[in-house]
């Protein structure tokens, strides 16, 4: 039985076809997700229910054949594990209770808080079809404290580097927590099913020189090792989106990652003639593009696939789907991927 997702880190050779999946492809855009996200309430409620999680899960493979299927939960369900209080605002995003220091977070609540997710991926494995993967996932330490600091979404992260120029202290303290909590979490998803891992280093582009070195390059290897040192052995993807070109590489040749996401902003040729041909890029197709459809997108994904054809490659977008995308693009994109 071949896995497209998981054969792709494994084989010496180039396959046929890329396999392909899509961030956010359980969501919005779809109207069977918006139906189960009435039936759950909120956001949260959904995230913690294994019943109804595991069918949104699945939702999107079901309708378009994806290689694989991403958890539905959130990079921000580990703040709520670490005892700091987390609610989703209808329509405006995340919201926490903001904090400066470590003090009062406690990370021995991580497996039974997280237990939901486990049993979302144990169900999502049994129902899916034995050649698709399972990919667990997880925020990068500097990405989650941005939240955690902030209290909220914020456009360029400034709480968050204001205390980690103004107390270098408490904030590593915060993101070594996040280190050890998120290494917790992703051995519990593999223990429960997870074949691939992705670590969203999403806002990764917001940090400077040796800040890149010390607070994202750094919790990743440390997050990495940790998880090779418990026994897991599944290809980890690392996503540090908007980052610059020579960011992107160190980040691919030094944390000992098996794949590279990519961010749409980033010329994926002139990358992938730097990284390792043993390093699986993964990306890049803009949103935007996957929203036109028609001809542009065709192109677009053509162009993609004809630059990588010499290597290894997993197709996806440079980032999320939006939710205003027409269900036809996603299914001639897919269809347009399987046919290569
Ligand atoms: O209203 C709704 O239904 C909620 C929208 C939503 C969804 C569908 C949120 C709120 N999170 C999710 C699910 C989610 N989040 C997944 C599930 C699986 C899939 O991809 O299909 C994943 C992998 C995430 C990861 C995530 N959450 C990231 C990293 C990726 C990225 O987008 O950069 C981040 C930053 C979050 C935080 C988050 N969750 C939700 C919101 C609105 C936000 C804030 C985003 C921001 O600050 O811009």
């Amino acid at each position: 039985m071949i896995k497209p997702l998981e054969d792709i880190f494994r084989r010496a050779d180039i396959p046929s076809r890329p396999p392909i999946w899509l961030m956010r492809q359980a969501g919005r855009y779809l109207p069977e997700y918006r139906k189960c996200r009435a039936q759950a309430g909120d956001f949260l409620s959904l995230c913690y229910n294994s019943d109804l999680a595991s069918v949104v899960t699945l939702q999107p493979v079901e309708r378009f054949d994806f290689d694989a299927a991403i958890i539905f939960a959130d990079i921000l369900l580990l703040c709520d594990a670490l005892g700091q209080e987390l609610w989703f605002v209808e329509g405006e995003g995340p919201r926490l209770t903001p904090i400066q220091r470590c003090d009062d977070l406690v990370i021995d609540n991580i497996e039974t808080h997280l237990a939901p997710v486990g049993e979302t991926i144990m169900r999502v494995r049994k129902a899916l079809s034995p050649d698709k993967t399972v990919i667990g996932f997880a925020g990068a330490p500097w990405t989650v404290a941005s939240y955690m600091i902030a209290g909220c979404s914020t456009q360029y992260q400034g709480q968050a580097l204001a205390l980690m120029r103004s107390d270098r202290v408490a904030f590593q303290g915060i993101i070594d927590i996040l280190i050890e909590a998120t290494i917790r979490y992703l051995v519990l998803q593999v223990q429960a099913g997870a074949e691939v891992l992705q670590l969203f280093e999403s806002w990764g582009g917001s940090l400077r020189g040796n800040e890149f070195t010390d607070f994202a390059i750094a919790p990743a290897t440390s997050i990495i090792t940790g998880l090779r040192a418990r026994g897991v052995t599944v290809p980890i993807i690392g996503f540090p989106r908007g980052v610059n070109h020579d960011f992107y590489i160190d980040y691919a040749m030094s944390t000992g990652l098996d794949g590279l996401g990519l961010g749409s902003d980033i010329d994926i040729v002139s990358i992938s003639k730097c990284v390792a041909g043993d390093i699986v890029i993964q990306g890049n197709l803009p949103p935007e593009t996957l929203r036109v459809g028609g001809d542009m997108l065709i192109t677009a994904a053509e162009d993609i696939c004809s630059a990588l054809e010499s290597r290894r490659f997993i197709f996806n977008l440079g980032h999320g789907i939006l939710p205003d995308t027409p269900l036809e693009n996603v299914q001639l994109l897919v269809d347009y991927i399987h046919s290569r």
